[in-house]
């Protein structure tokens, strides 16, 4: 008799143990539904890359100059970013000369900036790895030195 009810206490104990089990497998299971969903956000999402260039005169020319980040106040800065990435430049019109930015390899180009202040913002996706040039498309300014490249890696 006293077996018979060590043997059923034995049991509550397992058929408590699986249940435990049972129910710290559902968190696990969670994750993994998340990571999956995570997965699908950055396929189908995009990485943002938010750059700002403020135009400038260098003494001898005009430029675009980094503003924030590890391109501040660098001189027609290499703008980086990689493959699947947007890139979003905000132009901010520091002479109060017309300017815009164009990438004629991307087919971007923004819109013009007329005043000292005023911004315009150009945003684009970039599918191919490579170089590609960026400049301003006022008469004169490119030659005046507008001009730097993005690099997008593969
Ligand atoms: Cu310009």
């Amino acid at each position: 008799m006293k077996n018979h009810k060590i043997l059923i206490f034995s049991s509550l104990l397992i058929g408590l143990a699986l249940l435990v089990s049972a129910c710290a497998v559902a968190p696990t299971g969670g994750e993994v539904v998340d990571d999956v969903m995570e997965e699908d956000a950055m396929m189908e999402g995009s990485t943002l890359v938010e750059i700002t260039l403020t135009t400038g005169s260098t003494g001898s020319g005009l430029a675009f100059f980094g503003q924030g980040g590890e391109i501040d106040g660098q001189e027609n800065p290499v703008l980086s970013a990689s493959v699947g990435d947007t890139v979003r430049i905000t132009l901010v019109n520091g002479d109060g000369m017309p300017h815009d930015i164009f990438l004629p390899d991307l087919s971007a180009q923004s819109t013009l900036t007329t005043a000292s202040g005023q911004q315009v913002v150009l945003e684009f996706k970039v599918s191919d790895a490579g170089e590609f040039i960026y400049f301003c498309t006022i008469d004169g300014h490119r030659a005046a030195g507008m001009e730097g490249t993005l690099v997008v890696a593969p």
